[in-house]
Formats: C-alpha cells, sequence, structure tokens
C-alpha cells in the first residue's frame, strides 16, 4: 500500500478554497494526446483533442480547467484531505482496501452509502460542499451539454476526491447510491489516465477506453448515468508541475444524493 498522498500533500502550499476563476481558460496546457477508441488498457493513442459525445448524455471535454483552476482546486482538496475526515483508503465490507485514496466533501461516501460523519474513518462530520462547487459544476453541464440552461437546475451537494498514486486503478462500477438520476461532473487534474466508459448493463464489454488528462471534463447523465466505468492505469510521470500535482491524479466526482 502506497504511503499517503505521495506528490500531493507534499506539493505547493496547502492553503487557497476560494472559487476557482473561470476567466482565464486556456492557460497553458496544449497537450496533444488523447483517447483512442476502446482498446488495451496500456497503450497510448494519439488522436485529435477535442469535444467528443462517447454516448448519449457521456461527454468528454478535454482542457477544460485553466492550470491556474486547477491549481485552485489542488489547493482546496489538500485541505479537505488533511480534515476534517482524513483522506484514507476505503475499506470495502468484504476485507479488501482500495488502492485510491478518497475524502469526501458534503456527504460521506462509504460502500455503499453516504453519511453524514465518517463514521468509517474518525466519526467526524464531513466538510461542507461549498457554493463555489456547485457553480463549477452547473458550468461543467453548460459546456458538457452545450446547453445555457443545462446547469440551472443543478444543485450537486457531494463530492468524491480521489488520489491515484502511481499504482492505484479502480475497477468498473456504476455510481448508484445517489437516489437522483441527475449527472456526475468530473475533473481530472495531475497525471492522465485511461477511463473506461461502458454501459449500464455490464461491467465488461462493450466499452470504450479515453485518456483523461490534466484538466479534462468528464460527464455522464440522461441515459449514460449509471453506465459502468473505471480506471484501468495511471500514466505516472504525465503530470505538470504547475496544474499543482508533481505526481499522481486527483479526480473529483461532483453528484446529486437526493439525500436531506
Ligand atoms: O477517477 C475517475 O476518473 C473516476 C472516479 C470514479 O469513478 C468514482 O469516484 O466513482
Amino acid at each position: 500500500m502506497s504511503t499517503p498522498l505521495p506528490g500531493f500533500e507534499s506539493f505547493g502550499q496547502p492553503d487557497g478554497c476560494g472559487p476557482p476563476d473561470s476567466s482565464d481558460r486556456h492557460d497553458g496546457k496544449g497537450n496533444a494526446d488523447e483517447p483512442g477508441a476502446s482498446g488495451d488498457a496500456g497503450t497510448r493513442a494519439t488522436a485529435p483533442r477535442g469535444r467528443r459525445e462517447l454516448a448519449p448524455g457521456a461527454v468528454h471535454v478535454p482542457d477544460w480547467l485553466t492550470l491556474a483552476q486547477q491549481r485552485e482546486l489542488v489547493a482546496a482538496c489538500r485541505g479537505w484531505a488533511r480534515g476534517p475526515v482524513p483522506i484514507r483508503h476505503t475499506r470495502l465490507p468484504r476485507g479488501g482496501v482500495m488502492s485510491v485514496q478518497t475524502v469526501c466533501i458534503g456527504w460521506h461516501w462509504q460502500p455503499y452509502a453516504y453519511t453524514r460523519t465518517a463514521d468509517d474513518v474518525n466519526g467526524a462530520p464531513v466538510a461542507e460542499f461549498p457554493h463555489w462547487m456547485v457553480e463549477l459544476g452547473r458550468r461543467a453541464l453548460v459546456e458538457a451539454y452545450q446547453d445555457p440552461s443545462a446547469g440551472e437546475a443543478y444543485t450537486p451537494d457531494t463530492a468524491l476526491i480521489n488520489f491515484y498514486d502511481d499504482q492505484a486503478k479502480l475497477g468498473m462500477h456504476q455510481d448508484k447510491e445517489e437516489r437522483s438520476s441527475a449527472p456526475v461532473v468530473s475533473l481530472s487534474i495531475g497525471d492522465s489516465c485511461v477511463f473506461r466508459f461502458g454501459n449500464t448493463e455490464t461491467r465488461t464489454k462493450p466499452y470504450t477506453d479515453i485518456e483523461l488528462a490534466s484538466g479534462d471534463l468528464f460527464v455522464f447523465g440522461g441515459p449514460s448515468r449509471f453506465a459502468y466505468h473505471g480506471v484501468p492505469r495511471v500514466h505516472p510521470g504525465t503530470c505538470d508541475p504547475a496544474s499543482g500535482l508533481t505526481s499522481g491524479r486527483l479526480n473529483i466526482t461532483m453528484r446529486v444524493t437526493g439525500l436531506a
């Protein structure tokens, strides 16, 4: 098992939880690696990076976050990773431990439920879900669906913040603890990864592998909301330190729990 937060806790200044500023959209990331269509999680395909709808309701928007926004999000996540509930490797009911490290805001996720306190960690109430994050989620939907009204009814109330070291991976799963079918908004920072997006029936094929890189947005809603998805591998050494991370990958998924 990895040490906590290599490349995450140890780099940069840990303060700063303000709203990522959407005014400076394209401040530097010019990476041209991309997705392949379905395939081998070990190979990196190259193709033009552009907005792409993988399936109805499932949209990949490369380079959506600026480097400044990425740094602000990393700083905010570092704060949440310290507490009130520290980031941890989630324990699974059958005794396993996830290789990914996770901290939650708004609601605490543990397999397979949301609670207001982190009963499987330290019992503390989770950090509140900030309004600037709600607004970021709304802007993400507008961008992904190319619809100015797409974010109007969207009020995410939880986010799972996952940190992946070089070896971490996430098996195919559905996000289905939520009692809402509102879209999931996913933001990636740091090392790129293979993101596997499948179907709603089975965790096996058909699926499509794409590369999620630092700054990328991925939204899945509508008919794709309950599609299986996972991260079979991270590409170590691909992150730009200007993102705020010197190694590893950070992923934030905003969701609507439908809980009160
Ligand atoms: O890391 C990712 O891109 C996906 C995260 C995810 O699937 C989850 O948190 O449920």
